[in-house]
C-alpha cells in the first residue's frame, strides 16, 4: 500500500469501527494506550518524549481484524507453525479490564484477562486463562500469563510482538543474539549459530532461539537505544518486512518499512507446557536510553 504523505507515525487515522482503548497515564506523564482488543498495547510516550512504539498509517482498526503495529499478544500459536490462524487468537479477540490503577511502587498499571470460550476452544481445545499485565513508569513492562485451568496438559507457543519505531531501519542493529540459533520463520530449516549484532539490511525474519534476555536495539537515526529485558522467554524473533513484502501487506506502508523493526521476546523453539493447575509467565521491559 502507498504511503500518504505526513508526520512520522502519526495516531492511526483509518477510518473503520473504533475500538475500545483504555489509557494509563503515569505521575511522570508517560502514557500508554491499550486496545482492549488484543490487549494490545498500541502506543507508548515517556515523559515529554516521542511515541515509542511503531503503529502503521494504514492499520485496521476494526473489531476482529489484527493491528499492525505496537504489541500484539500471540498466543497460543506463533505465525502459521500450527493449524490455528496465523499468529492464534488472542490478538483479535476482546479481552476484558480485570484491574486498573497506580500500584504499590507508584507505576501505572492495568491487568486484562481472555478465557476460553465457545470461539476458542473450536480452534483449540482447552480451558485456559490468559493475563496481560501492563505497568508504565519509566520503562513499559508487559507480562503475558496462562494458566491451564482444565483437567489436561496442553502445549503453546506465544510471543510478545513488538513493532518498534526506529528513526532508519537501514541503520539500526540489534544486539543480544550472539550465540543463539537462527531457526528462519519456518519449522524445519537448518539452525544457524549467531555471530555479532544483527544489522538491518534487507528482509529480515527468524527465530533466535536461546537469545539472551537482555537486547539492545541501536537506533542512531533518533540517538538513542531500546533496552529490552525480558524473563520467561526462552526466544527472540526478529522481522522487517523490507520492500517486496511491505507492498504485499494491505495494511502497511511501502515505505513504512523503513521506520519500523519487531524485536520479540517469545517461546516458539520448545513449546511451553502447562500440567491442570500450571502457570506460565513471560515477561519484557522496555527503557529508552542514549546512544
Ligand atoms: O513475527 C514475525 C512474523 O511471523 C513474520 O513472519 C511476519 O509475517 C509478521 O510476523 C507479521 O505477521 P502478521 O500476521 O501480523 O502479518
Amino acid at each position: 500500500m502507498s504511503d500518504r504523505p505526513g508526520s512520522p507515525n502519526p495516531r492511526p487515522d483509518r477510518p473503520g469501527r473504533p475500538l475500545p482503548v483504555l489509557t494509563l497515564r503515569h505521575a511522570s506523564g508517560a502514557e500508554v494506550e491499550i486496545y482492549l482488543q488484543g490487549a494490545h498495547v498500541a502506543s507508548w510516550r515517556p515523559p515529554g518524549g516521542e511515541e515509542v512504539l511503531f503503529m502503521s498509517r494504514h492499520t485496521h482498526l476494526e473489531p476482529g481484524v489484527p493491528i499492525r503495529g505496537g504489541i500484539p499478544v500471540v498466543f497460543p500459536q506463533f505465525s502459521d507453525r500450527g493449524p490455528l490462524p496465523k499468529h492464534g487468537f488472542a490478538r483479535t479477540l476482546p479481552w476484558e479490564v480485570v484491574e486498573e490503577g497506580v500500584d504499590a511502587t507508584g507505576a501505572a498499571a492495568a491487568r486484562l484477562r481472555l478465557t476460553d470460550s465457545e470461539e476458542t476452544r473450536r480452534l483449540w481445545p482447552h480451558p485456559f486463562l490468559a493475563e496481560v499485565h501492563v505497568s508504565l513508569d519509566d520503562g513499559l513492562t508487559t507480562t503475558l500469563s496462562v494458566t491451564n485451568t482444565g483437567d489436561r496438559a496442553f502445549a503453546f507457543t506465544s510471543a510478545l510482538h513488538t513493532y518498534y519505531r526506529v528513526g532508519d531501519v537501514r541503520r539500526t542493529s540489534v544486539h543480544g543474539l550472539d550465540g543463539s540459533w537462527y531457526l528462519g520463520v519456518a519449522p524445519g530449516g537448518e539452525p544457524t549459530e549467531m555471530r555479532g549484532p544483527l544489522p538491518v539490511e534487507g528482509e529480515t525474519d527468524g527465530v533466535y532461539a536461546g537469545a539472551a534476555d537482555r537486547l539492545l536495539i541501536l537506533d542512531p537515526a533518533l540517538n538513542r537505544a531500546l533496552v529490552i529485558e525480558k524473563t520467561g522467554f526462552a526466544d527472540a524473533v526478529v522481522w522487517n518486512p523490507w520492500i517486496e513484502k511491505a507492498r504485499a501487506l494491505p495494511d502497511f506502508g511501502d515505505d513504512e518499512y523503513r521506520e519500523m523493526l519487531c524485536v520479540e521476546p517469545a517461546n516458539i523453539a520448545l513449546p511451553t507446557h502447562l500440567v491442570p493447575g500450571q502457570e506460565w509467565s513471560g515477561t519484557q521491559r522496555v527503557r529508552i536510553s542514549d546512544l
